[in-house]
């Protein structure tokens, strides 16, 4: 049986830049609430769930229940504000031609994002139609660096995880793709550390012939070498 080729993108900050409004809506709860918060803090909140996210911009600061609650439904309502003006022109340049070329190619296409608010942003972008399987933060409950949301997004295209290569823009998130065995395309600077299979600046340089060529690499369907004890066994 021919082995199922998959492609896994990430969302906010892969096909569309709401990276920056999750930027724009901390900054915003921050700043009301006197805590110190710049884009070099934001870097640490790339990839990772609301809840975590708080977690790491209150630090050592310890806050009710009721108030880590509040001021989660607060950036989150800054949050939808934003997405709510997102249009199709907002998908990040060259995503619309990758997708439809790799559509052609007939790879099989999820998104896998940590954010709850995920389904919303592909509509408005008006995307969901390249996509067999859109995984949000509400379909697992460990979210990256865990391994979960690929994991799944792999079990409903009905690929192995070792022949999917994911696509992301967060360490968390590469971090994610290798707990799942499988490859990853770092996107942008955030990630230009992490242990990906290939770094590219913006999804713009990516196309078929590319996704091919590491499809075609003998360790494709190998679980990727690295020295870590962080994997399951497969
Ligand atoms: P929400 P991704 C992630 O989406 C974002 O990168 C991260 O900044 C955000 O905190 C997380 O989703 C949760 O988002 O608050 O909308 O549920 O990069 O995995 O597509
Ligand atoms: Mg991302």
């Amino acid at each position: 049986m021919a082995r199922t080729r998959a492609i896994i993108f990430d969302l906010d900050g892969v096909l569309t830049d709401t990276a920056e409004f999750h930027y724009q809506a901390w900054k915003r709860l921050a700043d009301e609430r006197g805590l110190p918060f710049d884009r070099h803090h934001n870097q640490a909140l790339r990839g990772v769930s609301r809840e975590e996210s708080l977690r790491r911009l209150l630090g050592p600061l310890k806050v009710s229940p009721a108030k880590f609650a509040a001021m989660l439904h607060r950036k989150n309502d800054y949050y939808l504000a934003m997405i709510a003006t997102l249009t199709p022109a907002d998908l990040a340049p060259g995503a619309a031609d990758l997708l439809r070329d790799l559509n052609r190619a007939n790879w099989k296409l999820a998104i896998a994002s940590a954010s709850r608010n995920a389904q919303q942003v592909v509509d408005r972008l008006a995307i969901r139609r390249h996509f067999a399987a859109i995984i949000d933060g509400a379909a697992v409950t460990r979210s990256k660096p865990a391994p979960d949301l690929f994991l799944e997004a792999a079990r409903r295209l009905d690929a192995h995880p070792q022949t999917a290569i994911v696509i992301e823009d967060a360490p968390s998130g590469i971090e994610a793709a290798r707990a799942a065995q499988m490859r990853a395309i770092a996107v942008g600077p955030d990630a230009a550390e992490s242990p990906a299979d290939l770094h590219i600046t913006s999804i713009a340089e990516l196309n078929v012939e590319l996704a091919e060529s590491l499809a075609a690499d003998p360790a494709y369907g190998a679980a990727p070498t690295v020295s870590s004890n962080c994997f399951g066994p497969f």
